[in-house]
């Protein structure tokens, strides 16, 4: 690899034995900001688009209902669902986005308003038609994206609020734009989750913080979720779309395996069994492709003893 290649560790490196240590030998501000062009590959969804860009190992998964500030009734989720696999299962794809779609000049700029109140039913969840029973449907997503081995960048651009809001926080990054706002409404509209929504809260802005969020209800800007830890970064508005890009290209020049390990390890930490199976399931995924597994298997199929050999 050239030296000139951004993704390498010598990039931004100085000629001289003396230099001083500097953080841009990281090579991040090098990267290119430039919007990244989406390819639309399925084109089946009425309420999220999916989009990749193979060139970036990205996909770009959109909530498309500004009407309604992209509150999520349970087709919104399903198809989040749907979208999800087809990028945890694409081998062109490393880091998938979490978005929407937003024109300012018809609708007010959301990220999610959460659960969608015209469909929620008084028989235990939400139902818009499509379901056997009402369900609470987005508690199965959050757990997709816990487990799904690639990492996840919510990308805020307007209101995250609800099960909004939750759906930012169960994501691994979230880059939003100095606009945004933030906020439970639960305990003023009749509900609650007491899932990640209340526990991992309190594990990224800590206990005080978050039983303030839920207990008030009061709503935070950008700067506000930065600077309690609901947030990786924010940006101007105009600049948030380059930014992201320019994150999402960096996360996409490392190491794929080492990424799902380090969030396997991060998840494990909150998730106790469950996230103990996550784990064991990368090392179990990657001992299949080692000689010394395969060796057991060959011997079994083949009627002999095993030959393990190993560097332990
Ligand atoms: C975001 C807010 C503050 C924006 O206010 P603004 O700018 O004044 O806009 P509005 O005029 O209010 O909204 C524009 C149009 O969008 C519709 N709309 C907005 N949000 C929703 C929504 N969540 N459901 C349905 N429609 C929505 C408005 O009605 C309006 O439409 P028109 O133009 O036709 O009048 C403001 O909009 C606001 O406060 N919204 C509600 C936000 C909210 O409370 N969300 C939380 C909802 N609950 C959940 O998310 C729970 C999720 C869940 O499924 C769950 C999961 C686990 C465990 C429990 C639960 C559970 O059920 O609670």
């Amino acid at each position: 690899m050239s030296s000139t290649d951004v993704a390498s560790m010598s990039y931004a490196r100085k000629a001289s034995k003396t230099a001083p240590p500097t953080k841009e030998r990281d090579g991040f501000e090098s990267i290119s900001r430039e919007s990244i062009v989406w390819t639309t590959e399925v084109d089946e969804f009425q309420d999220i688009t999916y989009e990749i860009s193979v060139e970036n190992k990205c996909a770009r998964i959109a909530f498309n209902r500004p009407e309604v500030l992209h509150a999520f009734r349970p087709r919104t989720i399903r198809e989040i669902q749907h979208a999800l696999e087809l990028a945890s299962e694409d081998p062109r794809i490393w880091v998938i986005m979490l978005a929407s779609n937003n024109d300012p000049s018809k609708f007010t700029p959301a990220f999610c308003s959460g659960g969608d109140q015209n469909v929620r039913s008084n028989g235990g969840g939400y139902q818009d038609g499509t379901e056997r029973q009402p369900k609470l449907r987005v508690l199965d997503l959050q757990m997709q994206m816990r487990r799904c081995p690639k990492p996840i960048v919510a990308i805020v651009d307007g209101y995250a609020i609800g099960g909004g809001h939750i759906l930012h926080m169960v994501a691994d990054i979230t880059l939003a734009s100095d606009i945004s706002v933030f906020g439970q409404t639960g305990p003023r509209m009749g509900s609650f989750d007491a899932g990640y929504g209340s526990t991992h809260m309190a594990r990224l802005i800590g206990q005080k913080r978050a039983r303030e969020v839920w207990f008030l209800c009061k709503f935070y800007d950008a700067k506000q979720a930065y600077e309690m830890g609901l947030i990786n970064a924010y940006f101007p508005k105009e600049e948030l779309e380059g930014r992201a890009a320019q994150w999402v290209r960096r996360i996409a020049m490392n190491s794929p395996t080492a990424i799902a390990c380090c969030k396997a390890a991060l998840n494990a930490d909150e998730d106790g069994g469950a996230g103990i199976m996550q784990m064991g399931g990368e090392m179990t995924r990657m001992f299949y492709m080692s000689r010394e597994s395969q060796e057991g298997r060959d011997a079994f199929l083949e009627k002999r003893a095993p030959k393990f050999r190993s560097n332990l």
